[in-house]
Order: structure tokens, then sequence, then C-alpha cells
């Protein structure tokens, strides 16, 4: 299963946020914790459509889409040159497949900022320059075995031009993620599992005084930022979403109404991390079991098949598709949607696209 790793500052609230998306009630404490161990935990991913699926089949099992969190150790400034829990703490990052990097908006004297100040774009760049730093010293140790020797392979040549390049962009400070890259490139820098080749979400952790952001230090210059950096961002009250948790779903949107927030960060920061870790799903649904599968972006017919099962993939004959929205569209009847030819057969090669409902015709 694919994950993302939460990652930030040391208390800039990381365990806060992981509770509030997994509510799995990790300790959270007013000092550094310095824990190296993460906490993970599985959660279910908020889809309305999954949700009207089971209402109308009322299926024995439901099965919804998941997705793994892991709270990691606050990363401290030159933390790539071993500061703080260094090495340990970036081999963790090196693991997961997406960053959830958690900026601290709250000021609270209790719990002292490792900075000594509130400036989001500060700490920002402070995460982002130990990554970037971590990817450096990566490159220059492989540049340096491979301009030791005598002479270089093709192969060998191609990697040292392509780091070359990646070093030159990570010195102007900018993140791998946004260097252009063919398929073959980008599998040939698989295998150094940069950090800042991972796609990175924003949460802004703010009190709840501080409904109008703008009340955050620094904040405007933080706005110029995200978007000269095109930072996706979501912001989320992570305290006060924490301890709310224990209430039902209706209380936490009147206590939310009454302090003037709109609506709970949680969903939609579930959504934007499956969305960020370039996942998609589809529905297989009946008496028996309604399930959401998740699978990459542009993925096949037939690799969605092999999503549910080998022997589906191997046997493949026809997968027989109707989007979901075509579906309630015709009253979520599947006679209606095939009349209108919205449920159709399609081959090995079509696109399965987000929402897709499918049954998987085949034959071992
Ligand atoms: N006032 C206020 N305090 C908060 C908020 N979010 C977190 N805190 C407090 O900040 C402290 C640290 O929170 P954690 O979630 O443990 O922070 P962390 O980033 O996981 O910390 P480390 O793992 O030690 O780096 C706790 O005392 C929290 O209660 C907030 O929105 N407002
Ligand atoms: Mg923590």
């Amino acid at each position: 299963m694919l994950n993302c790793g939460i990652v930030g500052l040391p208390l800039c609230g990381k365990t806060t946020i992981f509770n509030v998306i997994t509510k799995a009630g990790a300790e959270v404490k007013p000092y550094a914790s310095g824990k190296t161990d993460p906490n993970r935990a599985v959660v279910p991913v908020p889809d309305k459509r999954f949700d009207k699926l089971v209402e109308i089949y009322q299926p024995k099992r439901e099965v919804p889409a998941q997705v793994e969190f892991v709270d990691l150790a606050g990363l401290s400034k030159d933390a790539s040159k071993g500061a703080g829990l260094g090495n340990a703490f970036l081999s963790f990052v090196s693991e997961s497949d997406a960053l959830i990097h958690v900026i601290r908006c709250f000021d609270n004297p209790q719990v002292p900022h490792p900075e000594g100040n509130i400036d989001p774009s500060r700490d920002w760049e402070i995460v982002e320059m130990e990554l970037i730093f971590r990817d450096l010293s990566v490159i220059e140790n492989r540049l340096s075995r491979l301009n030791s020797k005598k002479k270089l392979q093709d192969e060998e040549k191609r990697e040292q031009d392509l780091l070359e390049r990646c070093k030159k962009f990570l010195l102007e400070e900018r993140p791998l993620r946004e260097l252009e890259l063919t398929a073959e490139e980008t599998k040939l820098l698989r295998g150094f599992a940069f950090l800042t080749v991972k796609p990175e979400l924003v949460v802004l952790n703010l009190d709840e005084t501080q409904v109008d952001e703008d009340s955050v230090p620094g904040m405007e210059k933080f706005k110029r930022l995200s978007t000269e950096r095109n930072l996706q961002v979501v912001r989320l009250f992570g305290r006060m979403e924490m301890d709310l948790l224990e209430l039902g779903e209706d209380e936490q949107k009147e206590f939310m109404e009454d302090l003037g927030i709109r609506e709970p960060g949680r969903e939609r920061l579930i959504a934007a991390a499956y969305k960020l870790l370039g996942l998609i799903s589809f529905f297989t649904v009946g008496k028996d079991e309604v399930k959401a599968w998740t699978i990459r972006q542009n993925s096949t017919a037939v690799e969605a098949a092999g999503a549910i099962h080998t022997d589906l993939a191997r046997g493949f004959i026809r997968a027989q598709v109707v989007h979901y929205n075509d579906f309630e569209a015709n009253d979520f009847s599947m006679a209606k949607s095939r009349e209108k030819g919205l449920l159709r057969l399609e081959g090995k090669e079509y696109l399965v696209k987000d929402g897709d409902i499918i049954e998987i015709r085949f034959n071992v």
C-alpha cells in the first residue's frame, strides 16, 4: 500500500495532524518527542460515491479505498549533516511515496518554536533545504564514484550526465519534482530514492484563533512563496479538529460553524493525499460486496483486473464499464445505463477512469 509521510520541523503539530487524519490517538506532547519510530495507520479514503453505492446495493461487505499515513519525527535544521535524528530520520522519509509537510502557524508559549518565532515561509524553506541537501549528498557520492572510473560504459555516461543535471538544479535550490524528465530518466533515478522528487502537500496548521489566516505572522510572504513555487496547500485547524474527534459529526460541524470555520479539513486532506499519490479508485459492486479498488492513474483495464486478482488479468476477456456519474444520472440502473450505451464493453488497453464501475469478464 502506498503511504504518505508527515514531515516538518519539531513541534509543528505533525502528530496532531496524524491523529486528525487517522483517529489513532497517538500521544501528543508539548516538548520534542525525539522519537524515531514512526506512528503508522491505515485509513479509509472518504468517497461519497462509494457511500452511495453501499446505500444502493446494501452489500454484506463494504471495502473502501485505503491509504497509509506515517507520522515521522521532527526534522531539525542541519539534519542532512547529522543534526537531530539526522540520517535515521531521512531514511524514513525516503520510504514515503508522498510527503505531507506540516507548517506551524499556531502560537503557543507552552510549546517553544525551534526557530523562536512563527514564520511559515522560513520553516518551509528549512525543511525543503534539508531534503535538497540530502539529495545532493546522494548525488555527490555517486558522481565521485563514477568520476573515479577510468572509462565509463555508455549507460554510466548517461547516468553521469543526468546526475549532473539534477545537481545543477538542486544547487539552484529547486526540488527534483520540478525537473522535466523523460520516462526513461525517471526510471533511472528511481533507484536513488530522492526525497525532493516526492510529491508534496503543504498543510498549514492553524490555531482556532486564526480563522482569519492573515493574522498569522508572515502569512503574506508565505502566500507569495506558495504561488511562486506552485505549492499545493491545505489549511487545517489541527488541535481543534483533534479535540473534536470525539464529538459526533453534526456536533462537530455546529461547533466549527460557531467559530466561523466552514468545514472540517480531515476529509479534504485525505482526499488530497490520495490524489497526490497519483491514485484513483474504481468500484466493483454487488449484493455480496461493494469495494473501491486503488490503482495508479493511467492504469489499463487489464491492470485493474490484476489489482483484483492475477487470474482476472491472465484470463481477461473484456471489462464491462459504466462511470459512476452516468450510473447516477440513470437512477443507479444498470439496465437504463445499458440502453443509453453508457454501460459498455472495453478491451485490455482501456484507460480506467476514477469512478468507473467495472465488472471483469474472464476465462481461466
Ligand atoms: N495552541 C495550539 N497548540 C497546538 C496546535 N497544534 C498542536 N499544538 C500543540 O503543540 C504541541 C506539539 O504537537 P505535536 O502534534 O506533538 O507536534 P509534533 O510536530 O508531532 O512534534 P514532534 O514529533 O515532537 O516533532 C502539543 O502540545 C500540541 O497540543 C494548535 O493548533 N494550537
Ligand atoms: Mg510527533
